[in-house]
């Protein structure tokens, strides 16, 4: 059984408990919940972490490169948070691990403000879900089963 890794970046800890109106009232621990539901779901393990540091993102990535390398992962599911919008040390470390990769956003990011319209995981991600509120993690999952479905 391969693992799915959901990434989640910097302030995503606070979900639930500030702008419910941009990404609802539910937690992170939802999120975690509804992520291990949909991984069962498609036969994967879940590895659901969640970090406020950059350097921290990037040696995950690293490392899920190296297990995808080995089969022993699907792909990672990354909510890279404002890094998005910032971080070419992320794409870097997205297009040097090799990873398959789907970008997600809770909310659709091209309705918001121009700052968070341009995202630097975009160019190196497989495919992108954004809009669709938490329930864009199990979209994700799904996505990365049809993915990597080899029959
Ligand atoms: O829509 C998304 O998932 C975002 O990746 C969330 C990021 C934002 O910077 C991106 O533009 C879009 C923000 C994550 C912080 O989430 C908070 C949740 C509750 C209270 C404060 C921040």
């Amino acid at each position: 059984m391969k693992t799915a890794l959901v990434l989640n970046g910097p302030n995503l800890n606070l979900l639930g408990m500030r702008e419910p109106a941009v990404y609802g009232s539910q937690t992170l621990a939802d999120v975690e919940a509804l992520c291990l539901k949909a991984c069962a779901a498609h036969g994967f393990k879940l590895d659901f972490r969640q970090s406020n540091h950059e350097g921290i993102l990037i040696e995950a990535i690293h490392d899920a490169g190296r297990a995808e390398a080995a089969g022993t992962l699907a792909g990672v599911v990354l909510n890279a948070g404002a890094y998005t919008h910032t971080s070419v040390a992320l794409h870097d470390a997205i297009k040097g691990s090799g990873v398959t990769l789907i970008e997600l956003h809770i909310s659709n990011v091209h309705a918001r403000e121009a700052f968070r319209h341009h995202s630097y995981i975009s160019p190196v991600a497989k495919a992108v879900v954004a809009g669709f509120g938490i329930k864009g993690y199990a979209l994700a999952i799904a996505g990365l089963a049809e993915l990597t479905q080899t029959v």
